[in-house]
Formats: C-alpha cells, structure tokens, sequence
C-alpha cells in the first residue's frame, strides 16, 4: 500500500513514512530498555531474609554482607520490600512468616534439621528447601555425646552429688569394652557419632529407617530392628530427625526394653521424648539417668520438673552448634546457585521431612 502510495505521492508519503517509522522504533527501544532495567533491578535486589528466634541473626548478617558485598542482607522484621526477597535464611522463624514473601525461591534452615522450618511454615512445591551439611556439626555432635557417655560411665554425676556432703565413696564404674552403645538416627552426624564410638571400642548398634552400612557400627531397621538395638544397649543416643514418625519414640513402651539402670542421651528433638514417661521411669529406676539437649519447649520453661531432678542433666541446645563462618560458605554457594539457575546443595524432601 506504501508503494503505490509512494508512486503517487512521493513527497507526501516521505514526510508520513518516516515519522511512523521513527516512532516503532521510539516505541519498541523504550519497551526493551524498560524490560532490561526492570531485568536488572530484579537481579540486583534478589535479597537474602534472615528470619530467627532463639538465635543471634547478626554474626550471620555480618559474615554474609562481608562475603557477598552487593547483596542485600536484611534481618526480618527490618525488611524493607518482601518482594524482592527470593531466599530466605531460618531458624525458628515466626509461624507462617515466610508465606509474606511472594517471590521466594529458597528456604535455607542454619541447621543440620528442617523441622523447625516443615513445622510452622507453609512452603509451596516449587520452594527448595536446604540444610546445613558440615563436618563441625558432626564432630561437634560427637564430642558432646562422648563427655557425657564417659561422664555416664566414670558416675561423675555422683561425685558431685556426694561433694555438696563431703562424701568420700568410691563407686564402681564401667569401662568402654564393657559398654553397649544404641545410636537412634544414622543420617550424616548419627553415622558419625556411631563409627567413631566404635572406633574408641564401645560396641555399638546403629538404626534407621532404612539398612545402612557403617564402619565399627552393627546396622538394624525397621520396627524388629529397633528391638533388637533397644534389647542390648546401656546407652541410648538419639538423633533421629524429627518428623511424624519418629515423634514420642522414646517412649515408656520402648525405653523399658532397655537394659537395666540405662542411660538416654536426647540430642535429637524435644518432640521424641514423652517426658512424664522418663519421669516416671527414673523414678521406678528402669533408667539410671538422662542427659537431655533438647526440649519440647525451648527455652525450657522456669517451672518445668527437668530442672532440678537429680537423675536429668539439661544443656540449652548446644550439642554441636553450627559455625557461621564454614556454614556461611554453603549458604553463599547456594544463593549464588540459584542465580546461576544451578543445583542447590543438600537440598531436602518436603515430603519426607529430612
Ligand atoms: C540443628 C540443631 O538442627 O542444632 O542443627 O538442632
């Protein structure tokens, strides 16, 4: 139609044509430049949320604004726009905190566990959920389960209990060789604790969901297998992750399969021991004692009967505590994954809660 136009009228159709053209191409560069900036503020404002109770943010905000300079690090509830918050660093957060963020693409747990997070947030399926898989968290882990196994063992307990009366009483003890070890939870740091106990001569009995094999540790599972290891332990170290089925585990009907006067070491969850249970097992001594990490409620409630008892050792979830400079470097590695549209690493089901 231009050109017969053209041919008409070449004068009139050169004034209209140009213009016309001029202005598709005005129109389309603002489109593009309009896309490209909105493309780039997007980029530049992917912000990290540190959402925690219960624990220090700023060691994490400081770590992670020092080894990623030109993001935003923000520490809720100081968050500026939620939209442009696509991960999000949690421990403990707020009850459905994180539905607040429309664009959210990671959640990252500062733990080894994710139950904090599966159990008061509601995550859509296209969220990628990770946790913290570091060698101090097990060496941590192992450290503080063999203290009090040998603090178990070498009855320190009673020395400090007979000190307060000047007491001078020799008590028998037992030796490593002499020790049958249960290890509840062989993920990462469970498989850890238990071949390294083994490694030190304790005999010890390992159990999961599913049959493992683990150096210096005998392997069992499934509802038989629990017998079997609950049927021949002195010591009882837990570290299974909490999710639906493992919840009350310890429990009177399992804990009495125990072998007499056994000790239990919860650094798994609150949530697997029925507490009125160990109570009242202490009491009819089908247990000799507890060391007890981690609690139903947290912090432990000033009134709550764990306190005082004679029998019940309390530490504040301290077990193995991550450390914010080597976590940090897995934290960092998958934000920048999942800019460069990668992998993410120890990525957790949803679904199986671990
Ligand atoms: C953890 C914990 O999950 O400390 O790392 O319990």
């Amino acid at each position: 139609m231009f050109l017969m136009w053209f041919k008409r009228n070449e004068y009139i159709t050169l004034v209209l044509y140009e213009p016309y053209m001029l202005l598709i191409f005005l129109y389309g560069s603002k489109k593009i430049l309009n896309f490209m900036k909105r493309t780039k503020i997007k980029q530049a404002c992917m912000s990290i949320a540190i959402c925690f109770n219960n624990k220090d943010p700023k060691p994490w905000a400081e770590t992670l604004r020092k080894k990623l300079p030109d993001v935003e690090v923000e520490i809720y509830p100081d968050i500026k726009d939620y939209e442009t918050t696509t991960f999000a660093l949690c421990w403990k957060a707020d009850r459905d905190l994180l539905t607040r963020f429309p664009n959210l693409k990671v959640v990252q747990s500062v733990g080894a566990s994710v139950d904090h997070i599966l159990n008061y947030q509601t995550l859509s399926e296209d969220i990628i959920l990770s946790r913290i898989v570091d060698d101090n968290l097990s060496a941590d882990m192992f450290e503080f389960v063999l203290a009090g196994i040998m603090s178990h063992i070498k009855r320190f307990d009673n020395y400090g209990l007979y000190a307060k009366d000047q007491q001078w009483q020799p008590i028998p003890y037992k030796s490593i060789k002499d020790v049958t070890i249960g290890v509840l939870g062989l993920g990462k740091i469970g498989s850890y604790v238990a071949s390294n106990l083994g490694a030190l001569g304790f005999t010890v009995k390992g159990w999961s969901r599913t049959p493992k094999e683990i150096e210096n540790t005998t392997c069992y599972f499934g509802e038989a297998g629990l017998r079997d290891v609950l049927q021949s332990t002195d010591i009882l170290i837990n570290i299974l992750p909490y999710t639906k089925q493992t919840e009350d585990i310890l429990n009177a009907k399992n804990l009495k399969q125990l072998n007499p006067e056994a000790y239990l070491i919860n650094v798994g969850r609150g949530e697997h021991l029925v507490e009125n249970d160990l109570l009242d097992l202490l009491e009819s001594k089908y247990l000799f004692g507890a060391l007890l990490d981690v609690f139903r409620t947290e912090p432990l409630p000033m009134d709550h009967p764990f306190w005082q008892h004679e029998k019940i050792k309390t530490t504040p979830h301290i077990a193995a505590i991550t450390n914010v400079d080597s976590a940090s470097e897995i934290v960092i590695s998958n934000y920048r994954n999942l800019q460069e549209g990668k992998k993410l690493l120890n990525v957790v089901s949803i679904a199986d809660g671990y």
